[in-house]
């Protein structure tokens, strides 16, 4: 089943928008199998977000990032990374269509809420940079059986 990593990030949390981010992921029917609480240090940050070393904003992106502490989880699913992606809405939250996280609550690219891997590959390297083998913990639930059956 596919994986991929989520970040409330720094604005969502001093705004209390955890719950409603973390619940729309679970509404959308992806399973929480790991999750905790902690604030990135500049040198997890520059790891996470590598692929952006370079640009105009990667300092002010670091900065933010690394600016309180956030939660991050590995979700489960059938087209995880995509299904992710569309919940979230587009990076710009200016742009983002409104019914995604980012175009209900955001308006500032800098303050976009929520990460979402945006490729298996990305999703893999990324969870290990947070998560442990051990503390993914994957478990069964009957409505998979349910959805299972309607295919
Ligand atoms: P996403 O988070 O949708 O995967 P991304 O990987 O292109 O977007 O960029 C990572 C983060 O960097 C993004 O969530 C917000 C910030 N960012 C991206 N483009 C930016 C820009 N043009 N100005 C300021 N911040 C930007
Ligand atoms: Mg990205």
């Amino acid at each position: 089943m596919e994986r991929s990593l989520v970040l409330v990030k720094p604005d969502a949390m001093q705004r209390g928008l955890a719950g409603v981010i973390i619940s729309r992921l679970e509404r959308r029917g992806l399973k929480i199998v790991a999750i905790k609480m902690l604030q990135m240090d500049k040198a997890l940050a520059q790891r996470h977000y590598a692929i952006h070393q370079g640009k105009a904003f990667f300092n002010d992106l670091v900065e933010f990032i690394t600016s309180s502490p956030i939660i991050t989880a590995v979700f489960e699913g059938e087209k995880a990374v995509e299904a992710i992606r569309q919940t979230m809405g587009e990076t710009d939250p200016a742009k983002a269509s409104p019914g995604t996280i980012r175009g209900d609550f955001g308006l500032d690219i800098g303050h976009n809420l929520v990460h979402g891997s945006d490729s298996t590959e990305n999703a893999e390297k990324e969870i290990s940079l947070f998560f442990s083998p051990e503390e993914i913990l994957s478990y069964a639930k009957e409505i998979d059986n349910c959805m299972k059956d309607l295919k």
